[in-house]
């Protein structure tokens, strides 16, 4: 049945996008890649989600501004240790050095969800909006699907 077929085509999709292969819709953007992206599973209540992922450009660009649909604002942040205690800083933008991979990652950058609408749950996807301003001030926006997973599922 052609109503059958099509169920098993969408969880198809859905499980092929799940396991990571979202990551390269950016290229409508065309000069900055995203790959891995995803972000972390959150318990009920919690305010705070983290949303990882790779960044490349083929120019010098700075990622000045992200937003979305699953929180009230999202920070970039960056984690470092200092006297032995970790600390996390909000940050005006993130450089990217032309072809040099930047890895946002746990204990490292990340995007920091700012007042959660809902739980994110292992297995949904939740759109991010990123901001990238190259120095002649061209402004390119890209859209990443980002995967929910449980940190031990992480890419
Ligand atoms: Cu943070």
């Amino acid at each position: 049945m052609t109503v059958v077929t099509k169920t098993t085509m969408l969880f198809q999709v859905f499980v092929f996008c799940i396991f990571g292969f979202i990551a390269d819709n950016a290229r409508a953007a065309e000069e900055i890649t995203i790959s891995h992206a995803w972000a972390r599973a959150t318990a009920p209540g919690q305010e705070l989600g983290a949303a990882y992922m790779t960044l490349q450009s083929l120019a010098n660009t700075s990622l000045f501004k992200v937003e979305s649909t699953a929180a009230a604002s999202v920070e970039i942040h960056s984690m470092t240790m200092k006297s032995g205690v970790m600390q996390m800083r909000k940050l005006d933008n993130l450089v990217l050095t032309a072809n040099k991979l930047v890895a946002l990652e746990p204990g490292g950058f990340h995007l920091m969800l700012i007042g959660l609408k809902k739980p994110l749950t292992a297995g949904d996807e939740i759109k991010l909006s990123l901001y990238f301003k190259k120095a002649d001030g061209k402004v390119s926006v890209l859209h990443p699907q980002v995967s929910v997973l449980s940190g031990e599922n992480r890419p």
